[in-house]
């Protein structure tokens, strides 16, 4: 009996040791489950992805220590082998053990998450904020420094796919559902504030890769903020029940060097407030 619980007192703090060092795997590693929550590309979402795997391993530690306790007891304390059970109530020690270690785990989770929290709520000096708008079943992003507005709706391929399914299949359709006629078009590298409000209902704006989803809700205004890292195509969707077009509102990010960026907004000026336009000198922030 003494060598049983000198091994099971052994294997616990290894198997600690290792669910917790799987957390710092590095990030090709991690990506490579698809089923598990995106890494994304902003220091938002690493560190909700980093907060996650480490939620996920202690639950994961969690589990392997209750289900081999029961297991052990179904096992090595079955009836046919202990006809007579053991008549013992009270252990202080056992007691006391089982209330400091959960309180530990949630010590453990608490103080990261609440960090995280304050961090996402730091919106101090943006280096550039863009309106979100959620409608009925469209987005507008208005960029207030540079006067665009930008209306971003379901693009055209996927809606005939959608009034003519028959005609049209919707493998035959890129991104099906999930590409808009103009993206929102932002720069890599700085401090974005996102200002999300709705103009009918409540929607809600959400781009996995950017770990977040702010809620549009008429007459509020939510704010966030992201900084992209890499450049490309991010994909998300209006993720609140907004009516029988919830499904036709997806989110198309564009993310360009903020060089790139500043040509699109020349070229959009250009195009939709005249051709002087595009000539100008962003107000100072
Ligand atoms: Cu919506």
């Amino acid at each position: 009996m003494v060598t049983k619980r000198r091994t099971i007192g052994g294997v616990l703090p290894i198997l600690g040791t290792l669910t917790a060092a799987l957390a710092f795997l590095p990030a090709p590693v991690r990506a490579a489950s698809e089923y598990n929550l995106p890494y994304g590309v902003t220091p938002i979402s690493h560190a909700v992805y980093r907060l996650h795997m480490l939620a996920f391993w202690m639950m994961c530690g969690i589990g392997v220590v209750v289900f081999g306790l029961i297991f052990y007891s179904i096992v090595f304390h079955r009836r046919s082998r202990h006809p007579v059970p053991a008549k013992f109530h009270e252990n202080t020690v056992l007691e006391i053990v089982w209330t400091i270690i959960p309180f530990f785990i949630l010590v453990v989770l608490a103080v990261p998450a609440a960090r995280l929290l304050l961090r996402m709520e730091n919106l101090r000096h943006p280096q550039l904020t863009v309106r979100i708008t959620g409608y009925q079943w469209l987005w507008r992003y208005t960029y207030p420094r540079y006067g665009i507005n930008v209306y971003s709706r379901l693009s055209n391929p996927s809606l005939a796919s959608v009034h003519y399914g028959r005609h049209l299949s919707p493998y035959a359709v890129p991104h099906y559902l999930r590409s808009v006629t103009h993206p929102m078009v932002l720069p890599t590298g700085e401090k974005i504030r996102l200002l999300v409000t709705g103009g009918d209902v409540i929607h809600a704006w959400w781009v996995p890769d950017f770990g977040l989803q702010v809620d549009g809700n008429p007459g509020l205004i939510n704010a966030m903020w992201i900084k992209i890292l890499k450049p490309g195509v991010y994909r998300g969707a209006c993720n609140q029940i907004c009516g029988w077009g919830h499904g036709y509102m997806p989110v198309v990010v564009v993310a360009k060097p903020p060089a790139q960026f500043l040509a699109w907004v020349r070229r959009w000026r250009a195009a939709h407030h005249g051709p002087g336009a595009g000539d100008f000198t962003p107000k100072p922030l």
